[in-house]
């Protein structure tokens, strides 16, 4: 494969995966993405499994691919034998570089002319603790020496002074561990109600088909619910196709970071394999996932995904006090969920479908906050005092969710819907009047929408093509969770290159090769690619195949509760049928009394 497409040995895989172009239909077709270190050339291309033919294959014009998890460990190989890193180590009092973890993260572009054209990753170090289960306790701040992953060379040190390295704190895994805690088991003694075929997926009403993509880890297919004898589509495809942890640091190097895990890493190469009783509780259905390491080879995730029921509390309830009756249901809700791991955050993706239609998408993180050395004992302005001479900077992690929408059909249109206060008045002689306003949107351009409270502000999917019981188009709405604001200057390079996180809201047209907000590329490119340049096209929307990107902000200010290990936060927000059934679709459920 590689001779054919003119590459030479040293070429390898970024990408082997599903084609979602539509440009062979009814054809089996792999997308495949390769690195050419020789000539720092990224190409891609497509290739047709039955008859082995490579389509469309390009050298892609300054463009770098994804980092893959092999440069990580190469790069931190090249600095512990650098001589000049092995100096400035020495400078801090530290002789043994193999206790120092080097983790090459993403430059991004900001036009450094010395980095132009070349493949290039910013070092940043820590020394690891002596019970080695922390190798993050110990940050060397200010060193970070820079690579170029193409060539496989240090260009340069860059060093702004030496800070204290902060002192070990001692292993994580604590000896002394509490014993009051009593165990909790959960059965199912008759098995649970799920069936699956496959990776096709039938639970309650449900059914919906799991998946995999490298860069979106977990992705959702043909999501539809059962209705009376009907299945009723929902979405054709439903995944996190963007994320970005911008750090709000100016000092020295500190502005570098801000990764897109999806897009310069990728968060599918990133699975862990999940533990029964450990990562998940009860009655478990794994799905294995078989990706490919850097030679193309197939490498195998075991237990990827996780599938399993919970009970969610009550469903509905009422009493009848003059009868003594009171009558109760229990919720429950199906969760598919895989977790990855990226240097030193974890970050759990969870899908939740309940028995009354609505669908939860909520993140989970934690792992170990990135940790700088305090400069004067004191935390800076940037940061928090998090462990001894421990500071943790302000930073945001901006998730994109991207629903290929397709409710009670492929033609939809997007409303928003908001709230105020009546003027008093006339109409308003007691001042309680709450008005509604719903706006529908006929273009991209007027689809790129912010949340607000004070409006009570939400986004209603709805088929104008289908109407529920009292004439209405039946439709889905978009719930914002706890959600913020990106602080990034909208004209930085980290803004314009991450330029879909000051939306809340956007609609495109489907198009099948518009998957990832922030481009294909994003690692290294200097901004405006995705969302923000094929809205210009402004193309219609109403009543037609839309695409939903929902941003969710979790504004991070750590505390010392975060370390040594941040205990799970949360974000995510909700689809609900909101006119999609004609009642409530969940009168059958069992209840209790
Ligand atoms: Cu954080």
């Amino acid at each position: 494969m590689k001779r054919d497409a003119g590459m030479d040995s040293t070429a390898w895989f970024e990408t082997i995966s599903l084609d979602e172009s539509d440009r062979f239909p009814g054809k089996r077709s792999v997308y495949v993405c390769c690195y050419e270190p020789a000539g720092n050339r990224t190409l891609s291309g497509l290739v047709l499994l039955e008859s082995d033919e490579l389509h469309d294959w390009q050298h892609l014009e300054g463009v770098q691919a994804r980092i893959v998890p092999d440069e990580f460990q190469m790069a931190c190989e090249l600095a512990r034998k650098d001589e000049r890193f092995l100096a400035a180590l020495r400078k801090r009092g530290l002789e043994d570089a193999s206790k120092v973890l080097i983790e090459s993260w993403s430059a991004g572009n900001f036009g450094n002319p010395e980095e132009q054209n070349r493949r290039i990753a910013y070092g940043h170090c820590w020394l690891m603790n002596d019970a080695g289960d922390n190798p993050y306790a110990r940050p060397i701040a200010n060193l970070h020496p820079v690579f170029d992953l193409g060539s496989r060379e240090i260009i340069r040190i860059d060093d702004f002074g030496v800070v204290p390295i902060p002192p070990d704190g001692g292993p994580i895994r604590r000896q002394q561990q509490r014993d009051d805690l009593t165990e909790i088991s959960i059965t199912q003694p008759d098995g649970p109600s799920f069936e699956v075929d496959g990776f096709h997926v039938k639970w309650h009403d449900w059914e919906l088909q799991v998946g995999y993509a490298q860069r979106d880890g977990l992705v959702l297919y043909d999501i539809g619910i059962n209705d009376n004898g009907r299945l009723r589509p929902l979405m054709k495809r439903a995944s996190m196709a963007e994320m970005v942890v911008p750090y709000g640091d100016p000092r020295a190097a500190n502005f570098r970071r801000n990764a897109f895990d999806t897009g310069e890493y990728g968060i599918g190469v990133s699975l862990d394999s999940l533990t029964l009783g450990c990562d998940c509780l009860g009655h478990i259905h794994y799905f294995d996932i078989c990706t490919h390491d850097w030679q193309g080879n197939p490498r195998l995730i075991n237990n990827a995904v996780c599938m399993h029921e919970e009970d969610y509390g009550i469903l509905w309830k009422y009493s009848v006090p003059a009868a003594q009756q009171t009558t109760v249901t229990r919720s429950r809700r199906l969760v598919v969920s895989s977790i990855a791991t990226i240097g030193n955050y974890v970050y759990g993706f969870f899908w939740y479908f309940y028995l009354d239609g609505t669908i939860g998408v909520e993140v989970k993180a934690t792992g170990i906050p990135f940790p700088s050395a305090l400069e004067n004992g004191k935390a800076s302005p940037y940061g928090r005092h998090i462990g001894d001479q421990i500071e943790s900077h302000v930073h945001q992690h901006v998730f994109s969710f991207r629903f290929d929408m397709a409710v009670d059909g492929e033609l939809n249109s997007v409303s928003e819907m908001n709230f105020s206060a009546a003027p008093s008045g006339k109409d308003n002689p007691y001042g309680n009047a709450i008005l509604s306003e719903e706006t529908r949107f006929t273009t991209e351009q007027q689809a790129q929408r912010e949340i607000d409270a004070r409006q009570s502000r939400y986004w209603r999917v709805l088929n104008p093509n289908v109407k529920n019981r009292y004439g209405e188009p039946v439709a889905y709405k978009l719930l914002p969770g706890a959600n913020s604001f990106p602080l990034q200057q909208a004209d930085s390079s980290m803004g314009q290159r991450a330029a879909f996180m000051y939306k809340h809201l956007w609609v495109t047209r489907y198009t099948a090769d518009e998957l990832y907000p922030a481009g294909w590329f994003p690692n290294q490119h200097a901004g405006g690619d995705g969302l923000p340049q094929w809205t210009q096209a402004d193309r219609a929307i109403d009543n037609e195949n839309i695409v939903i990107w929902h941003t969710v902000n979790y504004h991070h200010w750590p505390r010392p509760e975060d370390w040594p290990v941040q205990p799970v936060v949360y974000a995510g927000f909700h689809w609900m049928p909101d006119g999609f059934f004609d009642e409530n679709p969940t009168m059958d459920v069992p209840r209790r009394e």
